[in-house]
């Protein structure tokens, strides 16, 4: 590699972290298989002017785009060049009025997994909803069939297996954030743990 390219990777690394090649399967609990997606429904709920329950059909039938980006998990494995089609956060947000206090999201996952996020970085034109990996439809262990993606903070804020937002006035923990991890989880300031800044 010439110096040049060299030193543009290395300003793609966030500090403490190592390039792999792989891509590496973390979580907490089992992978959930499905079998019968009509029983799958995704929920917009907290404080919005009204609930949302979407089908896997509509789901599935919104909006779609090309997302390029590096992703950055806490245990020091980065991934550069990551090519995903996923839904614009937009399109499931035009299914809901936000009530003026919102201000965090909690993501909803299978097996009761949670992730919190201030709704700036939610809403954010780089978060989706991932559908497609590398040219392929997720795997089960990647989460199969839609996961979050928020690129800039470390990946254990990209839930897997989702099947829910909530809105909330406050910020709360989600599930690594009670297990000791970063309320907001910056790659680039090392927000790993919660005694962080
Ligand atoms: N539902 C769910 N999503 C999850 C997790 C989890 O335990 N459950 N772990 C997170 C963590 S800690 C990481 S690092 C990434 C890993 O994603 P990958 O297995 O696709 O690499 O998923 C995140 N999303
Ligand atoms: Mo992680």
């Amino acid at each position: 590699m010439s110096d040049d390219s060299m030193s543009r990777t290395k300003d793609r690394v966030p500090p403490g972290q190592t390039v792999t090649e792989g891509f590496p399967v973390l979580h907490y609990g089992s992978v959930p298989y499905y079998n019968d997606m009509s029983k799958w429904d995704f929920r917009v709920f907290g404080l919005v002017e009204e609930e949302a329950t979407i089908s896997h059909k509509e789901f599935m039938a919104l909006p779609r785009q090309e997302y390029r980006n590096d992703i950055h998990c806490v245990t020091t494995w980065s991934k550069l060049d990551n090519v995903w089609e996923g839904i614009p956060v937009r399109e499931v947000m035009k299914r809901v009025n936000l009530k003026p206090e919102a201000k965090f999201v909690m993501l909803h996952s299978e097996h009761g997994f949670t992730a919190n996020l201030p709704l700036e970085d939610f809403m954010a034109e780089t978060s989706f909803f991932g559908v497609r990996h590398n040219g392929q439809l997720l795997t089960p262990e990647h989460g199969y069939p839609v996961r979050m993606v928020v690129p800039h903070l470390y990946f254990w804020k990209s839930a897997k297996w989702l099947r829910g937002l909530e809105f909330m006035e406050k910020d709360k923990p989600g599930f690594w954030e009670r297990n000791g991890y970063h309320m907001y989880g910056d790659p680039w300031r090392s927000q790993r743990y919660d005694f962080e800044d």
